[in-house]
């Protein structure tokens, strides 16, 4: 479980399709925040790979909003470590919604980066057994995602 000591935790971490532009804000928002990088990696969801990663949100209204949002553009995975990771890493983001967001916690990186209840900017896991879960389709041997070779709308 533990990369780096007994206190450290891991979390996975996923900047969206709406937000890997501002990459470099979101990256040193998470160094001043005290966490380390153990893992990153770019990648772009497809229709399976996304139904994979959401599975539990299957059947719900925003599903295929969802879906379509985070197949738009790649995404960019990250493994973090701190003490206290997953907790840590969602108050960073603050509240789902981007307008609540605004609202109720206008430094988080939601409020800053996100647009609406969907395009939310990033992505915490919510419990050491889902961070485990999307760790391992991130980072785990044969994983599902592929590192991007132009897979984004590079024009170079
Ligand atoms: P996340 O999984 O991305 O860290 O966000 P969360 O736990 O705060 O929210 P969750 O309920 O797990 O929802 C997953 C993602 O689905 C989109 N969503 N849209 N009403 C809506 O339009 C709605 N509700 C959720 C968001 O992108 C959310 O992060
Ligand atoms: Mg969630």
């Amino acid at each position: 479980q533990n990369a780096f000591d007994a206190s450290s935790e891991k979390t996975f971490a996923m900047i969206k399709p709406d937000a890997y532009l501002n990459i470099g804000k979101i990256i040193s928002l998470i160094f001043q925040a005290g966490f380390k990088i153990n893992k990153m990696k770019m990648s772009r969801f497809t229709e399976d790979t996304a139904g994979i990663f959401y599975g539990e949100h299957k059947g719900k209204h925003f599903y295929p909003n969802l879906v379509d949002f985070v197949t738009s553009d790649v995404c960019v995975g990250l493994e973090l470590v701190r003490e206290n990771a997953i907790l840590a890493w969602r108050e960073l983001l603050g509240p789902t919604n981007t307008q609540r967001a605004k609202e109720e916690a206008p430094e988080s990186i939601r409020a800053q980066f996100g647009s609406d209840g969907t395009r939310n900017a990033c992505h915490g896991s919510d419990s050491p057994a889902s961070a485990e879960r999307e760790l391992g389709i991130f980072f785990g041997s044969g994983s599902v995602m592929p590192s991007t070779s132009l897979q984004n709308n590079c024009t170079c």
